[in-house]
């Protein structure tokens, strides 16, 4: 179907193993069934120069890397994705789904690494302008069973390789983010079998679908 007005921009946020990607799959299920034109893309990531990026900041290496290093790493992968990808689908009128977005950073470089929130809404501001998501679906679970499902799975790259209590302060920061943003956020209970997950998750679509649809 062809869209007219602006896309609306949806993120699917939570630690890892939580079934970003295994609900991403879901909801552009749903899309096509109300035929909507979405484009479907990552963080950090959604563009060759992007990808590239996230190989550096995922790959395990001797070097320790310093944290602004990563955060500035984080906003060079962003901003080539806002203006390669991101924004020209929302202006197509396509709906997009990202599997993470800034609010990652405020959860990993800021609640996991302790980098100020001040620092981090600086660099938001200078990438982002006024881009923030529509909505964002946090999917929430406590970190062990995220963890546990995520480690079945693969090697674990630099970031899974860390402690427990660094999850649990990126949990604790998605958290007080749904509070500070009720309008945005829908919070998720990752914890449940997929198919309730699932049931969860089209009654938050079907909304925006309806809401934006009409
Ligand atoms: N990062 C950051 O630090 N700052 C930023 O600004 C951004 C990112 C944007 C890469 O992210 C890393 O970048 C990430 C944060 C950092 N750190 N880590 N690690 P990523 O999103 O690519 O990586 P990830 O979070 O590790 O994703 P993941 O491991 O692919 O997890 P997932 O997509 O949430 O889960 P999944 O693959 O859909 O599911 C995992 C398994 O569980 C799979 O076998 C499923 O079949 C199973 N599953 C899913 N749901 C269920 C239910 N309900 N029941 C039972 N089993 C289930």
């Amino acid at each position: 179907m062809q869209q007219n007005s602006r896309g609306i921009f949806i993120t699917v946020e939570g630690v890892e193993g939580v079934g970003k990607s295994t609900n991403i799959a879901f909801i552009t299920e749903k899309l096509n069934q109300a035929g909507i034109a979405y484009v479907v893309t990552r963080e950090p990531g959604g563009t060759p120069l992007a990808e590239d990026i996230r190989l550096l900041l995922l790959q395990k290496r001797k070097e320790s890397v310093s944290e602004s290093t990563e955060l500035l790493l984080m906003f060079a992968a962003r901003a080539q994705h806002i203006s390669q990808v991101i924004e020209p689908a929302l202006n197509d009128g396509c709906w997009v789904v990202c599997d993470r977005f800034t609010d990652a950073t405020y959860a990993y470089q800021g609640g996991g690494r302790g980098i100020a929130q001040d620092k981090i809404a600086s660099l938001e501001h200078l990438v982002q302008g006024t881009l923030r998501p529509d909505y964002t679906v946090l999917l929430d679970a406590p970190v062990e069973l995220g963890l546990r499902r995520a480690r079945a799975r693969a090697e674990l790259d630099r970031f899974e390789q860390e402690t427990m209590q660094f999850f649990d302060h990126v949990r604790a920061a998605y958290l007080a983010m749904a509070d500070q943003m009720p309008q945005r956020y829908r919070v998720i209970d990752a914890s449940q079998t997929l198919e309730c997950v699932q049931q969860d998750i089209s009654v938050v679509l079907d909304y925006m679908i309806s809401r934006h649809q009409a």
